[in-house]
């Protein structure tokens, strides 16, 4: 019998049930751009067509596609174990997948909650941060602050704390007692910045007078990316996150990094909070940590936190929050067999050697048509275009779109185009990805 999911080339008629998520539906639909098959650094269309990923999926394929002790690993749990009830009972893999992530997280980071996506992971970070103070009878800390142009996901949680506003203005009221610190970006001061750039770290500041407006007995949390991924690669202004930490600590208030991209060796280190030496209470987790492969995120919280909750009669559930797909089974069993992989292959160490090169490659675009920036810290790069008038973002896309006719994926925010290619990636791929790119935005009008 054939399965639809055999039919590789579908038939218009057939793309209108799946209401696609942050896609232009009616302009996919026209021209499909549809994946088959995955291995390795390399996608397969399916016209049969070899693209190179140089977008690790969507920031998460950190190991490579189809890597074989993830996929065995995925295999054999599903035919052991398929599903664990996660409140009230427990699987070995959950444990064993939250000692690893311990392993090499920062020190201070020393509990696990697991939940599915990046944008649970927000929601449950958000929640812990509230649910904290009130445990210690400082009930009156409600306010979240986030900042401008900050992703963090699609919840309710996540979008009042984020800064976009295209996720935010059709959702009405959102949380309420949210405020945002000011975004980082400025390319008068810091366009074509090697590595982290020299000026901003006195925009944290601007917490200190979020903190005189509302007082910080009000101030639940702030949570921000050490690197905004989503509005187009913002790097944090050397000193930046150290002095969010100094002034969050002073008024304790919760800091909260919200490592959805930036874990898992993006940064060239297990987490941007090792790489840059700030450290957190609260680490928000997901894509990497399963190199993509079963949905999975989650929060790592400080031993504070955690024995914060541990009060109470025995017997009494601490914490009224979880998932029904908490520790799933596969998502252990795929995200243990995904740091076995980081850990023999050295993939952190390789980010870590791999960022000058992809820093060289990314800056050689200055000076192209159009860039009007070039930024680069570990295997992360973005080059920004100016923006044709009126018409923020459409050149971009249409290199996007360019350069996934001449093989190769990459993602863009606005007018910035994003690299983040799987930590495997070899010095040609890097010279094929920028070439490619290059030869994308020349094309543009
Ligand atoms: N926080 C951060 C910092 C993220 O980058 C999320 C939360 C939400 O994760 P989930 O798993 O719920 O999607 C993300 C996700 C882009 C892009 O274009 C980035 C993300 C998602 C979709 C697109 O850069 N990051
Ligand atoms: N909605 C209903 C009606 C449910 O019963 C549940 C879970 O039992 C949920 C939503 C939440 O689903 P999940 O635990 O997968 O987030």
């Amino acid at each position: 019998m054939t399965v639809l999911s055999d039919q590789l080339n579908l038939h218009p008629d057939q793309l209108g049930a799946y209401w696609m998520p942050f896609t232009s539906n009616r302009a996919f639909k026209a021209a499909p751009r549809m994946i088959a098959k995955a291995e390795g650094m390399y996608f397969t269309t399916t016209e049969g067509r070899r693209v190179l990923d140089g977008f690790a999926g969507l920031w998460c394929c950190n190991a490579g596609h189809c890597r074989k002790p993830i996929v065995e690993a995925i295999q054999k749990q599903a035919a052991t174990l398929d599903f664990s009830p996660p409140f009230q009972m427990g699987h070995p893999l959950a444990f064993e997948l939250a000692n690893r992530i311990v392993e090499i997280a920062p020190p201070s980071q020393r509990h696990v909650f697991f939940c599915n996506s990046g944008s649970e992971a927000v929601d449950t970070a958000l929640k812990i941060a509230l649910a904290y103070h009130r445990v210690k009878g400082d009930g009156g800390r409600t306010r979240l602050i986030g900042r401008e142009r900050g992703y963090h996901g699609v919840g309710f949680g996540g979008i009042s704390v984020g800064g976009m506003v295209a996720n935010r203005k059709m959702f009405g009221a959102m949380l309420a007692g949210v405020d945002h610190l000011p975004h980082t970006h400025n390319l008068e001061k810091n366009a074509y910045s090697q590595g982290l750039p020299e000026w901003g770290a006195h925009l944290a500041d601007e917490l200190e007078r979020l903190v005189a407006l509302h007082d910080a007995s009000t101030i639940a949390a702030v949570i921000v990316e050490p690197m905004a991924g989503s509005t187009g690669v913002l790097f944090p202004p050397k000193g930046y996150l150290q002095r969010l930490r100094d002034i969050t600590r002073k008024h304790g208030i919760l800091l909260i990094f919200d490592e959805v991209i930036t874990a898992f060796g993006r940064m060239g280190g297990p987490f941007a909070s090792t790489v840059f030496g700030v450290e957190p209470d609260m680490i928000t987790f997901a894509k990497g940590v399963t190199s993509g492969t079963v949905p999975m995120g989650g929060v790592l919280a400080s031993k504070d936190i955690h024995d914060t909750f541990m009060v109470g009669p025995p017997g009494a559930v601490e914490l009224f929050h979880g998932y029904t797909y908490s520790a799933h089974p596969l998502a252990c069993a795929a995200g243990i067999a995904t740091l076995q992989l980081y850990k023999d292959e050295e993939l952190f160490e390789r980010a870590a050697q791999m960022a000058p090169k992809l820093a060289a490659a990314v800056h050689s675009l200055k000076g192209v048509k159009h860039v009007i920036d070039t930024r680069a810290f570990g295997l992360v790069g973005a080059v920004e275009l100016e923006s044709r008038p009126g018409a923020v973002g459409a050149r971009a896309f249409e290199a996007f779109l360019k350069a996934w006719e001449k093989g190769v994926m990459l993602r863009t925010s606005g007018d910035n185009i994003a690299i983040a290619p799987a930590l495997i990636v070899e010095d040609a791929q890097i010279d094929e990805i920028v070439a490619t790119l290059k030869a994308a935005i020349e094309a543009l009008a």
